[in-house]
This record gives C-alpha cells, sequence and structure tokens, in this order.
C-alpha cells in the first residue's frame, strides 16, 4: 500500500553489527522495533475518510429529496460485475428512501461469468426493448461509464439523479449527485464505501446483504484484474467486503474458483508485495496452520505478474514458525541452493529449507519468540529480519526506492 511504502521511505535505520544468527539478529532489534512500531502508529493515517463523509452527506441529500419517485438505473455498455454490482449497491441505498428503482441494460449479457452473476444474484435486470414503458420515470442514474448519455430516449423530465464513475473525465457531466474518482481500480469499491458508512446501516446479515456484498468484490475483482492492478481504495473495499460475502455464492459466479483464505493471503500478500527487480517478496501475516498452503498457492499466483521472476511468500504458521515458500521461473534462481544460502543452517547443522526445479519452501522455529505478548511488534520484528535476509541475497539496499506501481 502507498502508505506503508512511504513510512518505509521514511523510516531509516542504520544497522552497525551484524550479528550472525537469526536469533541473535531478532534479539538485537527488538528495542529499534519497538519505536519503529510507535513511528508507525503515529503516522497512520484514515485515507479519503473526508471525502467519503462529503460525498455520502450529498448522495442523502440527493435521495431525501428524490423520496417516493421512481429512479432508472441504466447499465452502460455490456453489463460487467463491476457495473452491475454498483448498481446493486444503489438499489438498496435508494430503498431507504422510498425509491422505486428499475435497473435496465441495452446490451445483451454476453460473458457466461456475468450471466452466472445475474442468474445467482437474481438481480432482476430489465432488458431494453421498445415495448417498455419509459414515461414512468421521474430520475435516472449512470453508473461506471465515463458519460450519461444513453442509447435510448427519456421523458423530458427525467433527469440524471446519480452519477457514480472512476475513469478518467470525458466533459461536464450535469448530475444531482455526482462522485468520480479516478483513483479507484473499480467502482464497486466507490459503492463499498458508502455502504460502509453508518449512516446507511449495511449489517451485511440479511441474503440481499451479503448478495450485495459478494456482487460488489465480484466488481472489484474482476475491474482490477484480480487485484493485480489494484489500487489502497479497492483493497480497503475489499477488506471491508470480505467480512460480509458469501463465499460459496462468489465461487459460483468466478471463473475459477479458489479456496476463501487462499484469496485472502494473496489479497494481502498483493497489498504488501515488496517488487525488487524480478523479484517480488510479500509477508502476509500470521497464517492459521490449516492455511498454510495458501502461502504457496498465493505465490504461485504472484508468479503471474509480468516482469515478475521469483516470487518469495511467507507468514508466521500456528503461532510456531516462520513458513514461506518460493516461486520461480528464472532459468538463474537454483530454488534449493538460494533458500539454503539465504537462511543457512540451525545449530543442528540442519537447514531451514531447500527446493526443487522451480518451488522451494522454508521453515524457521519461532522458539522463544512464540511466548512474545505483543504479536504485532513480533511480526513486525520477523518481516524486518527476513526482508533483510532477501535483501542481503539478491543485493539490494533496505532503504533503496521500490518500483512498486
Ligand atoms: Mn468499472
Amino acid at each position: 500500500m502507498a502508505n506503508n511504502r512511504e513510512k518505509d521511505r521514511h523510516t531509516k535505520v542504520e544497522y552497525k553489527a551484524k550479528p550472525k544468527s537469526i536469533a541473535a539478529k531478532l534479539k538485537a532489534k527488538e528495542a529499534e522495533l519497538i519505536s519503529l512500531k510507535n513511528q508507525l502508529n503515529e503516522t497512520a493515517v484514515m485515507v479519503n475518510e473526508s471525502s467519503t463523509q462529503e460525498k455520502v452527506s450529498d448522495l442523502k441529500h440527493t435521495l431525501a429529496g428524490a423520496r417516493g419517485s421512481s429512479l432508472l438505473i441504466w447499465i452502460k455498455g455490456y453489463p460487467d460485475p463491476d457495473n452491475i454490482a454498483s448498481a446493486l449497491a444503489l438499489r438498496w441505498i435508494a430503498a431507504k428512501y422510498e425509491i422505486q428503482t428499475t435497473i435496465m441494460h441495452y446490451e445483451k449479457i454476453s460473458h457466461h461469468e456475468n450471466r452466472a452473476l445475474v442468474k445467482k444474484i437474481d438481480i432482476g435486470m430489465i432488458e431494453y426493448s421498445d415495448t417498455v414503458d419509459m414515461s414512468s420515470f421521474d430520475y435516472y442514474a449512470v453508473n461506471d461509464s465515463q458519460s450519461p448519455e444513453l442509447p435510448v430516449e427519456l421523458p423530458e423530465a427525467c433527469k440524471l439523479l446519480v452519477f457514480v464513475d472512476h475513469h478518467k473525465t470525458l466533459g461536464n457531466v450535469k448530475s444531482t449527485f455526482l462522485d468520480i474518482r479516478e483513483n479507484y481500480g473499480s467502482n464497486a469499491a466507490i459503492y463499498s464505501e458508502y455502504l460502509k458508512h453508518e449512516d446507511f446501516q449495511f449489517s451485511g446479515e440479511t441474503e440481499e446483504e451479503k448478495k450485495i456484498a459478494t456482487a460488489l468484490m465480484h466488481g472489484v475483482r474482476s475491474d482490477t484484474d484480480n487485484f493485480v492492478n489494484a489500487t489502497s481504495f479497492d483493497y480497503a473495499a475489499s477488506q471491508f467486503l470480505s467480512q460480509h460475502l458469501d463465499r460459496d455464492l462468489l465461487a459460483l459466479i468466478s471463473k475459477q474458483s479458489i479456496p476463501g483464505k487462499t484469496m485472502d493471503l494473496t489479497q494481502i500478500a498483493l497489498q504488501r508485495k515488496d517488487v525488487r527487480g524480478t523479484f517480488m517478496f510479500a509477508g502476509v501475516g500470521y497464517v492459521r496452520d490449516e492455511d498454510r498452503d495458501g502461502i504457496g498457492q498465493s505465490a504461485d499466483y504472484l508468479l503471474q505478474r509480468e516482469g515478475i521472476e521469483t516470487v518469495v511468500n511467507y507468514g508466521i504458521v500456528d503461532n510456531k514458525f516462520i513458513d514461506g515458500s518460493l516461486r520461480t521461473k528464472s532459468h538463474t534462481v537454483d530454488p534449493d541452493k538460494w533458500i539454503k544460502e539465504v537462511f543457512g543452517k540451525d545449530e543442528n547443522g540442519n537447514y531451514y529449507g531447500g527446493g526443487r526445479k522451480d518451488k522451494g519452501g522454508f521453515q524457521i522455529p519461532l522458539g522463544v519468540f512464540t511466548k512474545c505478548s505483543d504479536k504485532e511488534l513480533l511480526w513486525i520484528l520477523i518481516k524486518k529480519t527476513i526482508d533483510e535476509l532477501l535483501y542481503e541475497k539478491i543485493g539490494v539496499e533496505e532503504n533503496s526506492i521500490l518500483d512498486n506501481d
């Protein structure tokens, strides 16, 4: 995330002594990391909170002004997960103001994935035809599109009430409520922010709300190419949505179904990715024993990223040991040799890990550190130690500028 990178960049820590064993290294850093942690807490900022607050007030005001009216939610272009989910969210919010909504599309639903979405979520969209009576709409809304022009004619009195988009604007849009955020990877993330706002009391507990959260998550994923092109706002949205979504439903409407936990780990790994040339490293934090496979699976996924040849993901498994996975498509990285060189041997002369062909792994027991009561601090400590070993191996300075996007 941008914030973490900022923090990393501004946190200059110099290491004078160079302890040999991992345990000694951990111990040597504890004090300075406590101060580091304090600094991190101080600089933490809530992104975008004030502007969302303003927009939510605006939206409430707009909808209250249209109370009891009839709203056409128009899906422009081919119905896709992002605009369908946005329409669903808007319908849910509008219902709070007794606004009757009709979700309508003009183009055919083409992709099988989108048909599955419409069917499984039971969206109740109408396809436009000459026989549909358009005269009853008081207002219309457009989401996820650069312009509000429709391919059909609306009654003169029918005004644009809501316009929400995340593309570059093409010109002036006149809408009672307008929210354009070019720095969002998905429109669904913008709607997730509205729903997250306490004023709308989205509990995520009803069937309908779970469906909406699921559709929005699908929208975020699909518009960000499975988070590869996500911004911090999309991650924040998916973090919120993940608390409410129906994972079985999400699996059904997604092209490939992957275990929920693996998806979460992948999401975390993407969020914390640290790209160094052709290497990508990601510490995913604490992982339950039964979910440890997700560390390797998320590394498999990250390896698909263009320009990346080697991925190392790691986390603390079962509060007992550091578990890491390496995946590579490089011709020069030998996973077995690489891991043995990076992590060395324990006091009994056994290597912490190894590998073969294109993959490898390592396990480092936390030993006495399992007793550490501050899990957050312990993670910072572990992460810095592992990262430093990795950086040393590939020959980069810890504080060199990251080339993450
Ligand atoms: Mn979109």
